[in-house]
């Protein structure tokens, strides 16, 4: 639309103004990802969202996605600063983990590595040992378990008994789980598969063990993305938020992408499978978090110190 035009120019001016860049996630909405990739930002997984951001060198970073993505923007870069679209946007991994209660729960087991999935607030990475992303868990687990650790896991059960169950480690895990992803259903996706009998089934590790045990490939959005582009596959049905669509469509325009149904959603659905935090990020509100500062995100010193030692590692784990 004409709206959408002028938002679209005013963002792209601002961003130019501010010494900013766009740092999209593939589950943000096509016209947020579209402008990330037309200003010479990224769309990435929160893997390479961290990486892009601590090595990018503009002074502003804009953050669409998820509370815990600019986070872990401002940890690894504190002379940044860093917006975004609103800050409303969480996570269900994130809420279902707070910090006292999860130190509480890695106090009783003191012989633990602990182990946090980037989905948590700064407070949860600044008592873990390790973060870890969907793209990276398995390698990193692994290498623990080869050095004869134990782990704490938190917060996502769904993405831990995976692990646990590809590594063999010894795992005690936390409960907590992604409310896009475990909504997933087997039933539906084997219903499907019956319509397109060529299709590759692609699930998210977040997603219940009965619709990964069914899966063709198992991996994080990039690992995801990359399947479709190489499987030879016509029709690919896909257990993750369906935002990932836009860039798997464009890199195979002549694949048909297929969303995995949701309980009681049929095959039909068109709600479903798209975080409602992740949606939350328009371009209006993009444009105001870039005129106005609205949106900042900031860390406090020393949660930010403590954060930064497992997350650094991460990013300097080498498979
Ligand atoms: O579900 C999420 O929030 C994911 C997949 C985050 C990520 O690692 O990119
Ligand atoms: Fe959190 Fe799930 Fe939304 Fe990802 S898709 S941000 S894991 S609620």
């Amino acid at each position: 639309t004409l709206d959408n035009q002028e938002i679209r120019q005013e963002i792209k001016d601002l961003l130019v103004e501010k010494n900013a860049v766009l740092v999209a996630h593939y589950y943000t909405d096509d016209a947020i990802q579209e402008l990330a990739e037309e200003t010479g930002g990224v769309i990435a997984d929160s893997l390479e969202m961290a990486r892009f951001g601590a090595n990018h060198p503009a002074q502003t970073l804009v953050v669409a996605g998820v509370k815990f993505m600019g986070e872990t923007a401002k940890i690894l870069s504190p002379e940044k600063t860093v917006l975004m679209p609103t800050l409303e946007a969480t996570c269900s991994l994130d809420i279902g983990c707070p910090a006292d209660e999860f130190s509480a729960f890695c106090d009783q087991y003191p012989d633990r590595k602990v182990v946090v999935y980037a989905n948590t607030s700064a407070a949860v990475k600044a008592r873990a040992d390790w973060v870890v992303t969907s793209s990276i868990a398995l390698d990193v687990v692994e290498y623990l378990h080869d050095q004869g650790e134990k782990i704490i896991w938190a917060p996502d059960q769904h993405l831990g008994g995976y692990v646990q169950k590809q590594t063999g480690a010894d795992m005690v895990l936390w409960d907590g789980a992604c409310i896009v992803h475990e909504e997933f259903k087997a039933k539906g996706v084997l219903d499907l598969k019956t319509v397109y009998p060529d299709a590759a089934i692609l699930v998210h590790p977040e997603s219940p063990e009965s619709v990964v045990e069914i899966a063709d490939v198992v991996g994080s959005t990039s690992q995801l993305l990359n399947a479709s582009k190489s499987m030879s596959n016509s029709t690919f049905i896909v257990a993750t938020d369906r935002g990932i669509f836009y860039k798997m469509r464009q890199a195979s325009p002549e694949k048909r992408f297929v969303e995995a149904p949701t309980a009681g959603s049929g095959a039909t659905c068109r709600s479903c499978a798209h975080c409602p935090w992740m949606a939350l990020n328009s371009l209006e509100m993009l444009r105001d978090a870039l005129k106005n500062n609205d949106g900042e995100v900031f860390v406090d010193e020393q949660t930010r110190h403590k954060a930064l030692i497992p997350l650094q590692r991460m990013l300097d784990f080498n498979v």
